[in-house]
C-alpha cells in the first residue's frame, strides 16, 4: 500500500477549515493509503506562542483528530518533536534547498506581513521542515487544503535536487486536495480561516457559539434587502453549504437565493444546521476522549514508536547516500 502523510499544527482551535481541507479527506483516505498523520510542533515554533499551554495544544489536536474519524488501529498518528529525525533530514534538506525558491512561497510573504516583529529563520525554512516530514516516510501522497499545495510542489522539487545530487531515494509525492472545502474562508469571506487570524469556526464549538459567528458573517455584499436577489457564485456562506450541506439543500439555496426566494437569515440558519449534524457527533467524541486523557497519550506514544521506526531506516539510507556515518 502506498503511504500517505500530512500533519496539522498545534497552533490554537482546530477549526473547520482544517477539517474541510485536511483531517475529513485524512478519514475518508485511510483505507487506501498507509496513512502516517502528525502534530507537528516544531512547526508551531515558527509564530509566537504560549510557552505552558504548549503540551495542552498538542494533546487536544490529537483528541480532536480521533474524534474527526482517525483510526489509530488503521493510521499512525503522533508528535513531530517525538521523533527527532524530522529535524536531522530537514537540515540536509537546507543544503539542496534554493533560497530563491523559498523567498517565493506565498505563506512566507504572508506570514511576514502579519508577524513583522518576528521574521525568523524557521519560518523561511518552514517549507523545509515539512519536506523532511512527508519525504522522512517516502509519502507518495500528501492531503491538504488549496494554501499548502505550493509547499508540496517545493517538496518535489526539494526531493529531485536530492536524488540528482546524492541518488535516487525519495519518490515525488502528490498533493491531494478535496473537491469542496480546500478553501474555507473566514466570517468576512476575504482571508483565508486561519488560527492564528481568529477569524474561525471552531470545530468543538457549541451550537450557540457557531450561531454568533454565522449570524453577522459576511454575505453577497450587492444583496441589500431580502427582496433583492442574491449571488451564490460570490457568497462564502454558500461556499460553506457546499462543504457541509447534502446535495439537495445545496441545490434549493443555489436556486432560491438567485430569486429572492430564500433571505440570507434563512440560508445561514440552514447552513448552520447542517454544520452542527457535523460537528456535533464529531464534539461528542472529543467529551468522551476528554475523560480518558491517559489513552490518548498512549496512541501518541504507540504512534511515536512506529513512526520511529520508519524514520529510523530512512535516515539510515540517507546518511550513507550523503557520507556520513
Ligand atoms: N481555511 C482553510 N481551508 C482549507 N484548508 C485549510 N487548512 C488550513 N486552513 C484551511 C489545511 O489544514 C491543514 C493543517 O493546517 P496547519 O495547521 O498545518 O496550518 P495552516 O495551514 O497554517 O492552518 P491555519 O489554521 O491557518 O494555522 P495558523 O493560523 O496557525 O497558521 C493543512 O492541510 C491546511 O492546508
Amino acid at each position: 500500500m502506498a503511504k500517505l502523510f500530512s500533519g496539522i499544527q498545534p497552533s490554537g482551535e482546530i477549526h473547520i477549515g482544517n477539517y474541510c481541507g485536511a483531517i475529513r479527506n485524512w478519514v475518508r483516505l485511510m483505507d487506501q493509503y498507509e496513512c502516517i498523520f502528525c502534530i507537528v510542533d516544531y512547526h508551531a515554533l515558527t509564530a509566537q506562542y504560549d510557552i505552558p499551554t504548549m503540551q495542552k495544544r498538542i494533546h487536544d489536536a490529537a483528541r480532536v483528530n480521533i474524534a474527526c474519524g482517525i483510526d489509530p488501529k488503521r493510521a499512525i498518528l503522533f508528535v513531530q518533536s517525538q521523533v527527532p529525525e524530522h529535524t536531522e533530514l530537514a537540515w540536509i534538506f537546507n543544503t539542496v534547498t534554493p533560497m530563491g525558491d523559498l523567498a517565493r512561497m506565498t505563506q512566507f510573504k504572508e506570514k511576514s506581513k502579519q508577524n513583522e516583529e518576528n521574521i525568523n529563520a524557521g519560518l523561511f525554512t518552514y517549507p523545509v521542515l515539512q519536506a523532511a516530514d512527508i519525504l522522512l516516510y517516502k509519502a507518495g501522497a500528501v492531503p491538504v487544503g488549496e494554501d499548502q499545495i505550493q509547499h508540496i510542489e517545493l517538496t518535489r522539487e526539494v526531493a529531485r535536487k536530492f536524488n540528482a545530487r546524492f541518488g535516487e531515494l525519495f519518490p515525488e509525492p502528490a498533493h491531494l486536495v478535496p473537491k469542496e472545502g480546500a478553501r474555507i474562508m473566514g466570517m468576512d469571506g476575504k482571508s483565508k480561516m486561519s488560527k492564528s487570524l481568529n477569524n474561525y469556526i471552531g470545530v468543538l464549538e457549541s451550537r450557540d457559539e457557531v450561531w454568533k459567528k454565522l449570524a453577522p458573517a459576511v454575505t453577497d455584499e450587492n444583496r441589500k434587502r431580502r427582496t433583492d436577489v442574491g449571488n451564490p457564485d460570490i457568497c462564502n456562506i454558500y461556499s460553506l453549504h457546499k462543504a457541509f450541506s447534502p446535495e439537495e439543500t445545496v441545490e434549493t439555496v443555489n436556486r432560491e437565493c438567485r430569486v429572492a426566494g430564500i433571505g440570507c437569515v434563512d440560508c445561514k440558519k440552514m447552513l448552520h444546521q447542517s454544520m452542527m449534524t457535523t460537528l456535533e457527533p464529531i464534539q461528542e467524541r472529543a467529551a468522551e476522549l476528554a475523560q480518558q486523557p491517559a489513552l490518548v497519550d498512549q496512541i501518541l506514544e504507540e504512534g511515536a514508536a512506529r513512526a520511529g521506526a520508519i524514520a529510523t531506516a530512512t535516515m539510515t539510507e540517507v546518511r550513507s547516500a550523503i557520507g556520513v556515518r
